[in-house]
């Protein structure tokens, strides 16, 4: 086809390659999201729906991308990473954010009234985005270790902010005022010496954020399918690391078994078919992100590692 005179105009556009060897990671956030979540009433400081809606985009996000090998949410936030290896796009990082982004914030409208059923969406909700390259594993790591300590950092404050007003019976500004410079050990005594709060009692996907991972499932015929499965563990250790070490060694997919306090061999990498895990449904997990796997055990150390990470 001969060309017009106008398409010199594509000289215009510049290279986005995004180098190659290194982990794409791909942040989305909600825009505003203080006013979404106040003009759709969500409990304060966590909402369960919302951040089981967040998982299910996330989901949607990751069943139509499989070059994505892990996903982490918390709050109004996603990361999502590729692998080092990926062609996807020619490695072009504004096709994959905005892709990623659009097709995540049209899941979160799309899936909204099967987790809100009969609350309105007022408003389009909205989610910045941007992506950042990792060149080493650790980098990786630490990177979502970083986030995974904003989860703690964040849900401490805001359960002692939230308590102060709706059980102390503070003004927002007299809760902050009393909160400003205290240190994680002082939250912690406040809510227990306040309210009687534990805080390492509290829900663990409100501290730790949901992680979300490949394994192989059966799919109840005998087979094994490949399925995002939403797990709520402490990444930042190695321990998870070791027990899924399929995630950043790019190897092939282990079987997923839940965790089992008798016996702490989770992934087995095995051909025999075990059978089924309680709380996963092959097919459900495309209609609910439940968090299906919990390693409480670690939440203390995780506690302990994040203040030692929040301290550099
Ligand atoms: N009530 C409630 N609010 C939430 C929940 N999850 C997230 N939020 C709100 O979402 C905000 C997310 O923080 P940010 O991303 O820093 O703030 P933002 O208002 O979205 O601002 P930008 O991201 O800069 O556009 C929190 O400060 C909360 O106000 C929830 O489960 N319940
Ligand atoms: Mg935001």
């Amino acid at each position: 086809m001969a060309k017009s005179k106008f398409e010199y105009v594509k000289e215009f556009e510049r290279e986005d390659c995004c180098l190659p060897n290194c982990w794409i990671v791909v942040r989305i956030d909600g825009r505003n999201f203080s006013k979404f979540c106040d003009a759709h009433q969500f409990t304060k400081p966590n909402d369960v729906a919302a951040l089981e809606l967040m998982n299910r985009a996330a989901i949607t996000v990751m069943e139509e991308f499989k070059e994505i090998i892990l996903g982490f949410g918390q709050s109004d936030e996603y990361s999502f990473v590729l692998r080092k290896d990926t062609e996807i796009y020619k490695r072009r990082a504004y096709k994959i954010m905005s892709n990623v982004n659009s097709l995540f914030t049209s899941a979160y409208v799309y899936h909204w009234p099967r987790y809100f059923r009969g609350k309105e969406l007022y408003y389009p909700p909205s989610f910045d985005g941007r992506v950042v390259l990792y060149p080493t594993d650790k980098n990786l790591r630490d990177y979502l270790a970083w986030r995974q300590v904003d989860v703690h950092v964040n849900n401490l404050y805001n359960t002692c902010f939230w308590n102060l007003i709706l059980k102390g019976k503070l003004t927002p500004n007299q809760a902050e005022v009393k909160l400003r410079g205290t240190l994680a050990s002082h939250k912690n005594e406040l809510l227990f010496q306040e309210f009687g709060i534990n805080y390492n009692n509290e829900p663990p996907l409100f501290r730790k954020g949901t992680t979300l991972i490949r394994k192989l499932v059966p799919d109840g015929t005998g087979r094994l399918k490949p399925v995002v499965v939403p797990l709520v563990d402490d990444i930042i250790s190695d321990r998870f690391w070791k027990e899924n070490p399929e995630v950043i060694g790019l190897k092939s997919l282990a079987t997923f078994q839940p965790a089992n306090p008798a016996n702490n061999t989770n992934i087995k990498h095995v051909n025999n078919v075990p059978p089924p895990p309680p709380g996963v449904n092959t097919n459900s997990m495309n209609e609910e992100a439940q968090p299906v796997r919990n390693r409480e055990s670690d939440g203390e150390k995780m506690q302990c590692e994040s203040e030692r990470i929040c301290r550099k």
